[in-house]
């Protein structure tokens, strides 16, 4: 089984708030109706959909002040339209897929997930049916509420599911040395382990934009403790067109492979 994350910043105009890329969603759906993998997870992230209201509303602080509710509910709300953009475009590529509320089903503690109820996915799966979930907006026990981040519902999945793949949708090539949107001679890591990712993490910064959950750096730090657990991820460019595709079809190497040591 494989987990795909689709990242915010690849389905979404990160710097427009509330505006979905459908250009990007629908060669997405085309790319993952192509490469026909039977059991296939999809999550996807927020993008220009969670971060800025979540920020808006200080939502990564946790539950303080009850103004913040209303900024709950818009943030949830975000997220499940942006979610029905990707489910109408599959469904229409005739992709069998239905969306899962994180919130529905997740309790969280000091952002981390402390319960998720994942007997619906399993059987989702059983029955080759694609799973949808999303980064989203939680009840925690220590905060009140939690910025659940897409990449944390991937790694807390990949061993329950016991994916033999993950594969993170970027709008980058992978990790790269420095910012490539910045310096285009920036160079390409093709691998990372828990040993070299202690050298290397001086030189990555987090996302440059609006981005509540960490961007790059929190992503890497997931999939480290992943490759920890033996499971290999793989950070691609899904922004360009076939790669996804390609990489549903079992090539490695089109990006960062994070694996063990
Ligand atoms: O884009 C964040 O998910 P991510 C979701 O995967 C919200 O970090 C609600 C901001």
């Amino acid at each position: 089984m494989i987990i795909l994350k689709l990242g915010g910043s690849v389905i979404t105009f990160k710097e427009k708030p509330n505006t979905a890329n459908f250009g990007a969603i629908n060669r997405l759906a085309i790319e993952i109706k192509r490469a026909n993998v039977k059991h296939l997870v999809i999550v996807h992230g927020g993008g220009s959909y969670g971060h800025i209201t979540a920020a808006k509303y200080k939502l990564h602080h946790g539950f303080k002040r009850p103004e913040q509710l209303i900024g709950i509910a818009l943030t949830q709300r975000a997220m499940q339209e942006l979610n029905s953009y990707i489910i109408k475009a599959l469904v229409l590529k005739n992709v069998p897929a239905v969306p899962v509320q994180p919130s529905a089903c997740t309790i969280t503690a000091n952002g981390r997930i402390k319960k998720m109820n994942v007997d619906p996915i399993k059987q989702l799966l059983k029955n080759n049916i694609v799973p949808v979930l999303y980064g989203d907006i939680v009840q925690d026990l220590t905060r009140g509420c939690a910025i659940l981040s897409g990449d944390q519902v991937v790694s807390y999945l990949a061993p329950k599911l016991r994916a033999e793949r993950v594969i993170l949708g970027s709008d980058v090539d992978g990790v790269f040395k420095s910012d490539p949107r910045i310096n285009p001679q920036a160079e390409l890591i093709k691998e990372i382990t828990p040993k070299t990712f202690k050298q290397i993490f001086a030189d990555i910064g987090g996302s440059t934009r609006t981005d509540v959950t960490g961007g790059m750096l929190n992503k890497i730090k997931e999939l480290i403790m992943l490759s920890k657990r033996g499971i290999e991820s793989e950070i691609v460019n899904a922004g360009k067109p076939n790669i996804i595709k390609r990489t549903l079809l079992g090539e490695r190497g089109l990006g960062t492979i994070i694996h063990g040591d």
